[in-house]
């Protein structure tokens, strides 16, 4: 008898009609087999899917040319179907579930003929912790496979543990003939299954990753009680040896995983990586909040990568460890055969081909590289991998941070009074976009948490959520705002950021661990500048002031945008949002 997962398999196959059908168990010797295949029998616009990079300087790595219209996330093509719209929220396109399956079984009616058919068993979380979801992947290129098996735990395991049930998250996946005018990345939350058709791009590909480790595991937390979200964990080691971990949330292309693999500037500071994109997040049984990574590798922006800025992540991306590293859309230096970025160390090579592969023309204004281009690398070749990254119960967050890109406005640090209070100043964030996604760079958006596109139901009862998650905390960690981009008279940015944000997550530990006070503000919490470990940084003071600085007339002007971002979710926004917003209105 053919188990649940069998005749999922079977009946996907009657539909998308490939040559064969291979099932993958994330050995090593399999990946090296389906990147040769990849090198070697599958293109894409004509290029192989793999090129051998000099293995000497870059060892175990791979590059990866995309289809040209294939460079980012898709918001505008991305649905997520529950049966009732409101469900989903403003916050998210929209499709009745059925009319989206019969547009979808359409779109991929012999989608692989002539091609293999992938079956990727893989867990999101380590296969012992309680919070792991097993789940499978079908998917018709070996890009997706091979990046697949670097992000996630794949393997056998999730076979077994999904035995005879029913109960596994289904991803179909296939990039058909890259035509953007069919491209959908459809979500189906009742069902635990998404169905993405057109694109090999990260976010809307490797369907562990946003697709079901966001918008569904949003959902099933919404359901269950607890909390799926846009967050680094970190752990920070003072001095003493004492880690205080954190979560952190920012939009994407903001630094999370410079931050995620910080190499501080403070002596006896360390930070020790446990995920750099998403965390679920449980309530223990001691009432603390616990995190897990349920992802296994890092999907990171190559762009300003270096040893000067993420040193941690250079050595990462060099470890010469058995795991392949796949580079994306960078430009290639023909002399050497090694891949090339804006603002990677040493000077720009001269024989550069840019990211389409043509002969690069530093004069014509082009980037070499694309904005997006990216890396995929495992987790376990960071040098500074937590000890704690496989515990299986996660580890206890003491603070959470939620940031964005605001050139104005936002202070560097600020801490929430309350929890509510908290969750106001995440449901009030805004950013300026980045090129993560299709759209213009650069513009102010409400992101709530980080969250805005990827949270897969109403961001009204996402919010509601949040507020019964503190309640259900008997030791809720500390809330705080930070914004590491404001910018001077000149248009320059006042912070430096990278190494240096760890004297602002001292602060944050300090405050956490009871040993520094603050100032109160209308906004919020800030340091008292004395408080702050600036020994070393060459900015004057009234710069660090202005890093604070708040200005009321500023920030009536945000209040209006807030309102009407909140208001948007009508019945679905709790009255404790509204409560906050109109303290803060009052006092400023
Ligand atoms: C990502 C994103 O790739 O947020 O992590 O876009
Ligand atoms: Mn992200």
């Amino acid at each position: 008898m053919a188990t649940p997962l069998e005749k999922w398999v079977n009946e996907q196959s009657k539909l998308a009609k490939p040559d064969k059908i291979y099932w993958c168990d994330g050995s090593i010797k399999e990946a090296r087999r389906l990147i040769e295949i990849g090198m070697k029998e599958e293109k894409i616009s004509g290029n192989p899917v793999f090129q051998e990079l000099n293995q000497k300087s870059w060892p175990n790595a791979y590059f990866h040319r995309s289809h040209p219209t294939d460079v980012a996330r898709t918001e505008h093509l991305t649905y997520v179907c529950h049966p009732d719209k409101d469900v989903a929220g403003p916050n998210n396109n929209w499709m009745e579930p059925s009319e989206a399956k019969k547009m979808m079984a359409k779109l991929s009616d012999g989608c692989m003929k002539g091609k293999t058919m992938y079956v990727l068993p893989y867990m999101m979380g380590h296969p012992d912790s309680p919070y792991a979801k097993a789940c499978v992947q079908l998917t018709d290129v070996s890009y997706v496979a091979i990046s697949m098996r670097i992000m996630t735990r794949m393997s056998k395991k999730a076979v077994d543990r999904i035995g005879n049930s029913d109960d596994f998250f289904k991803g179909f996946h296939s990039v058909r003939d890259f035509d953007p005018n069919k491209r959908f990345i459809m979500h189906f939350p009742d069902e635990r299954l998404v169905w993405s058709i057109g694109s090999g791009y990260g976010g809307n590909a490797l369907l562990g990753k946003k697709c079901f480790s966001l918008r569904i595991a949003s959902w099933l937390g919404y359901q269950e009680g607890w909390l799926a979200e846009h967050m680094v964990i970190l752990g920070i080691e003072d001095p003493q040896g004492k880690v205080t971990y954190v979560a952190a949330a920012m939009p994407s292309a903001c630094g999370k995983t410079n931050l995620a693999m910080l190499e501080s500037v403070l002596p006896g500071y360390k930070v020790w990586t446990i995920g750099d994109d998403i965390a679920w997040l449980n309530a223990g049984p001691d009432g603390k909040l616990y995190a897990i990574n349920p992802e296994a590798g890092l999907f990171g922006v190559a762009r300003g990568t270096s040893m000067k800025t993420n040193p941690n992540m250079m050595r990462t991306l060099k470890a010469d460890k058995f795991y392949p590293t796949l580079f994306t859309n960078t430009a290639l230096n023909t002399n050497t055969n090694e891949p090339w970025w804006d603002g990677i160390d040493g000077s720009i090579p001269k024989n550069l081909i840019d990211w389409q592969g043509n002969p690069w023309d530093a004069s014509k204004n082009s980037k070499a590289a694309h904005a997006n281009s990216r890396f995929t690398v495992s987790i376990y070749n960071s040098p500074t991998l937590s000890k704690e990254f496989d515990n299986p119960r996660g580890v206890p967050i003491s603070a959470i941070i939620l940031g964005g890109k605001r050139t104005h406005l936002i202070p560097l640090v600020t801490e929430a009074f309350d929890w509510q209070h908290g969750v106001f100043l995440g449901a009030r964030t805004g950013s300026e976009t980045t090129a993560a996604a299709m759209h213009k760079e650069g513009v102010l958006r409400r992101d709530p948490m980080a969250m805005l596109p990827f949270c897969g139901y109403n961001m009204g009862d996402y919010f509601k959520h949040w507020l019964g998650m503190g309640k259900k905390l008997k030791h809720p960690p500390k809330i705080y705002s930070v914004n590491w981009f404001r910018t001077d008279d000149n248009g320059d940015f006042i912070w430096p950021g990278f190494g240096d944000n760890i004297r602002v997550l001292k602060w944050i530990i300090d405050r956490v661990n009871g040993n520094v006070g603050a100032n109160q503000t209308p906004i919020g919490m800030i340091p008292d500048i004395k408080d702050l470990a600036l020994g070393g940084l060459d900015i004057p003071k009234e710069k660090i002031e202005k890093l604070f600085e708040i200005n009321s007339c500023e920030w009536k002007e945000e209040l209006q945008d807030i309102e009407k971002f909140i208001t948007q979710f009508g019945k679905h926004t709790p009255p404790e949002i509204w409560q906050e917003y109109d303290k803060l209105s009052k006092k400023l």
